[in-house]
């Protein structure tokens, strides 16, 4: 029996996800689900799920429960005093299966877009599990849903990008 092999399958599967948020920030968070389960939550609308690449319909969501992404940014501190790095900034989240997408400042804190981009643990009534992309990172105000309905969430980091 290959022992490394079971010992990182027993923690992908069984283990609480854990959440973390760094980068150019001021005080990098590792969240478990008891610590995100802290902070604010909101609901999103029910919506389809399509893929942009392909335009295939994928299946109906129900509505998502979950953070603000811009809230935990906020506790992370992604706004230094006396600097203006923040509007170059972008925020690459990553998934445990290496697919990664990008958000920007200006969206997040200010367009509609970050009033529901959120990392959501529950599903309708039910809580989601690691199965069903616990946790979820989803942009709810996107046209095209499925490219930012991102399953597994493991970090975002911020980058200042230089002009
Ligand atoms: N973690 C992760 N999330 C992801 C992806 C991925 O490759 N990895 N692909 C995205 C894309 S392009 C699509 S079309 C949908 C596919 O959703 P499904 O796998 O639930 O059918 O997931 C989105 N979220
Ligand atoms: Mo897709």
């Amino acid at each position: 029996m290959n022992l490394a092999h079971s010992t990182s399958l027993s923690s992908d599967v069984l283990e609480s996800p854990i959440i973390e948020i760094g980068g150019t920030v001021e005080r990098p968070l590792r969240l478990d689900l008891a610590a995100l389960r802290e902070f604010p939550s909101i609901t999103i609308a029910p919506f389809d799920l399509v893929c942009f690449s392909t335009g295939r319909y994928i299946r109906p969501m129900e509505s998502y429960r979950g953070v603000p992404l811009r809230v935990l940014l906020d506790a992370a501190g992604v706004r230094r005093p006396d600097n203006t790095d923040f509007k170059r900034t972008v925020f690459l989240a990553h998934a445990h299966d290496g697919y990664a997408v990008t958000f920007s400042w200006h969206e997040l804190f200010n367009t509609p877009v970050g009033d529901q981009a959120i990392i959501a643990y529950a599903l309708g009534e039910r809580e989601l599990d690691i199965e069903h992309g616990l946790p979820v990172l989803v942009s709810g105000a996107d046209n095209v849903r499925a490219p930012r309905h991102m399953k597994r969430l493991v970090r975002v980091d911020a980058h200042v990008l230089r002009a």
